[in-house]
């Protein structure tokens, strides 16, 4: 039979101080460790979900401004009330105006675009109240310093469609000779389309914003300055917007919250726009180009 042999150790009497404060300094050191260790990871979690977010809204505001640009002047029975109605440039403050949009046309907005369309959605031949969409950004939330991304409904007065939109461009192609082909002009030797916005708010098409003629809207087509605008070279003749058949858009996006630990340098091109990037914020650039289906081409 196994006998089992309890022996009283004479030498425990507990700890001794100088033991007591090693183990607390160890075991403070690893809480400290494992602190910024969930420091960390929750704030490359917060870092995630931010940019998510973002890249959310930018999807989003892209499939409205898509749907919403092809369907531009659909009009079953031909009576050419629909289409593109405006593309002047207007304020991004919260200034409320009497049409219910904020922020009309003034000369010096220029470069932040917006557009207003119509569709003939009801197939009933006549512009009704939910036919007009409008697109442009202003701060949305009066006072928090964040211009934001509307589309506006008719008259509707919840517009907001996506937060933090820094900078919306839009550019125009057109067919202005009506030979069912975007116009061109030569760029170093090819022909390529003419990208055109209005930079005096008659609008009408004036300024082609490739400046420099090789081909591509970017930083070289400004004069040289940041949270500048593109110069661009004039058109020969300026372009009614009915004569509008293909959309090129930009939105910039940033992130909602601040990031101190953050610092980016990019220089971004959305319009006619040159923008440096935020302080201390990610931002994403989201490009497309729209074929109007049903004005021509
Ligand atoms: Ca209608
Ligand atoms: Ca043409
Ligand atoms: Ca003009
Ligand atoms: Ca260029």
């Amino acid at each position: 039979m196994m006998q089992f042999k309890f022996h009283k150790n004479n030498n425990s009497k507990g700890f001794t101080l100088i033991e007591l404060l090693i183990a607390m300094a160890i075991s403070s050191i690893v809480i400290a460790a494992l602190y910024q260790t969930f420091d960390s990871q929750q704030k490359s979690y917060l870092v995630q979900e931010e940019v998510a977010t973002m890249q959310q809204s930018g999807r989003a505001a892209m499939m409205f401004l898509t749907n919403d640009i092809r369907m531009a002047g659909y009009d079953k029975f031909l009576t050419g009330n629909f289409g593109i109605v405006s593309v002047q440039s207007r304020d991004t403050s919260n200034t409320a105006e009497t049409d219910g949009f904020k922020g009309l046309y003034d000369n010096t907005f220029a470069g932040n675009s917006s557009l207003v369309l119509t569709a003939d959605l009801d197939d009933d031949g006549a512009l009704d109240s939910e036919e007009t969409f409008q697109y442009q950004i202003f701060d949305h939330v009066a006072g928090d310093g964040h211009v934001d991304l509307a589309r506006r409904v008719g008259a509707s007065t919840t517009p907001l469609l996506a937060e933090n939109v820094q900078k919306m461009g839009l550019a125009y192609a057109f067919d202005d000779d009506l030979n069912g082909q975007l116009d061109t002009y030569n760029a170093g030797g090819t022909q390529q389309i003419i990208w055109a916005v209005d930079t005096d708010g008659d609008n009408m098409l004036d300024t082609n914003l490739d400046t420099n003629g090789d081909g591509v809207i970017d930083f070289s087509d400004g004069p040289g300055g940041i949270d500048t605008l593109i110069a661009g070279t004039a058109l020969t003749t300026p372009v009614s917007v009915n004569r509008i058949r293909a959309v090129r858009v930009w939105i910039l996006l940033q992130t909602n919250q601040a990031d101190s630990s953050f610092n980016g340098n990019a220089v971004y091109t959305a319009g006619q726009y040159i923008v440096r990037q935020a302080p201390n914020r990610r931002m994403r650039l989201i490009t497309t180009t729209i074929n109007c289906r049903n004005l021509g081409i």
